[in-house]
């Protein structure tokens, strides 16, 4: 690796998003033949000190308060956004201005609007080859993967049916305190933008399709909530002061795909039970494909072509070197988890980056599931009274 040229990163951001990256920019390297060298430079954060530990606890160079210095370095090659969505538009703008690539965590921007002047900036600075991605990051779990290259070569036949639920609980209980996900002028949206985008943004690049249209509720169950006590970090006890959530806490909504099928989705953080579970259900004219994120390593595949007594969904453990990624890692059966599709990102993009390539998803793909969210917030305001029975 150390004739390779060196991709130096500087990270913007050190909460879950900022683990999670620093550990796919240094694993990525060791399992994958990368053709650049990913160098962890610095990683950016308000509270010194704390972004001093992290630099220490995940290898990083030096660390910073600082972003709009960092960005300005001639050290720096690539800035990774691992920050609060309201600040994705200025720092990517501001990055890509000067010459560094971008990745930027998902949902891209906060409203289609930033989106947009995003979506431009990258535009521009493609012409000097300068590249941005949108973190996406489910694409890149084998079992996804592999879902879009049963789907996309047809072997459920014709679309018809798509089911996206994307299910998490840490919200039940009342009294967990507000977090910047809760608060708008940080997050955007509540579970329509921060699992939804993850939903949308998985059924289009599983089947190849865009959301033509939506109809769409929005909901929010518990209205107030205890603010977190002073220094205390995520998740940490709440103070005895409550602050307004002005997010939503479930989405649903149903979509006419562009070549035609149905879809529907929910998003919630509300579904007492469940962790992570991500799920995709695919049903075509001839199979259907299955997929849940609490089994990230399986998936369910009908074969309606099978003779007739032998139909059923069957079990694949997407572990083989055939299916996408798996080669890189572990014998057959071993299993990957959350943060592997992360280093698959990383492999990706400095692929990309390498050959010159744009990479996907890129922020036209951010912008267009904006414009879907959006599309969804429309629906969920303008909606008439529900029809009573
Ligand atoms: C929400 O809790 C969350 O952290 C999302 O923000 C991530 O994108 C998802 O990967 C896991 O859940």
């Amino acid at each position: 690796m150390a004739d390779k040229k060196p991709l130096r990163v500087a990270m913007i951001g050190y909460g879950f998003m900022g683990a999670a990256h620093s550990q796919a920019w240094s694993v990525a390297p060791k399992f994958f033949d990368l053709p650049l060298r990913p160098e962890l430079a610095v990683v950016v954060g308000r509270d010194a000190e704390r972004a001093a530990d992290v630099a220490t606890r995940f290898g990083w160079e030096s660390s910073a308060t600082d972003w709009r210095e960092v960005i300005r370095r001639d050290d720096i090659d690539l800035v990774d956004i691992c920050a609060p969505g309201d600040t994705h538009a200025e720092i990517a703008i501001a990055s890509l201005a000067a010459g560094k690539h971008v990745l930027c965590e998902k949902p891209l921007a906060n409203s289609a609007q930033d989106a947009i002047l995003m979506a431009e900036a990258a535009e521009s600075a493609l012409a000097a080859g300068v590249f941005a991605m949108v973190g996406f990051t489910y694409r890149r779990v084998p079992a996804i993967s592999f879902a879009r290259e049963l789907v996309r070569s047809g072997r459920i036949g014709t679309l018809r049916r798509v089911q996206a639920n994307y299910l998490q609980d840490w919200l039940v209980d009342e009294n967990a305190p507000m977090t910047w996900r809760l608060d708008k002028t940080r997050a955007g949206s509540g579970s329509l933008g921060d699992i939804g985008a993850h939903a949308v943004d998985a059924v289009q690049f599983i089947t190849g399709q865009t959301v033509s249209s939506v109809s769409g509720t929005l909901h929010t169950f518990v209205a107030e909530r205890p603010l977190l006590g002073e220094g205390i970090g995520l998740g940490g006890t709440a103070s005895d002061e409550r602050g307004t959530v002005t997010v939503d806490d479930s989405a649903l909504f149903t979509a006419r795909l562009s070549d035609g099928a149905l879809a529907s989705f929910e998003a919630t953080r509300f579904a007492t039970g469940r962790k992570n579970a991500f799920r995709l259900e695919f049903s075509g004219s001839t199979g259907a494909v299955s997929f849940d994120l609490e089994r990230m390593n399986e998936l369910e595949f009908y074969d309606g072509t099978d003779a007739a007594g032998e139909r059923g969904f069957r079990r694949i453990l997407v572990t083989e070197p055939e299916h996408p990624y798996a080669a890189a890692w572990w014998p057959t059966g071993h299993g990957l988890g959350y943060e592997h599709a992360f280093s698959h990102q990383v492999r990706d993009l400095v692929l990309d980056i390498a050959a010159g390539r744009q990479p996907e998803p890129s922020f036209a793909d951010g912008l267009q599931v904006q414009t879907v969210l959006e599309a969804i917030e429309r629906s969920a305001a303008s909606r008439s009274e529900w029809t009573t029975v």
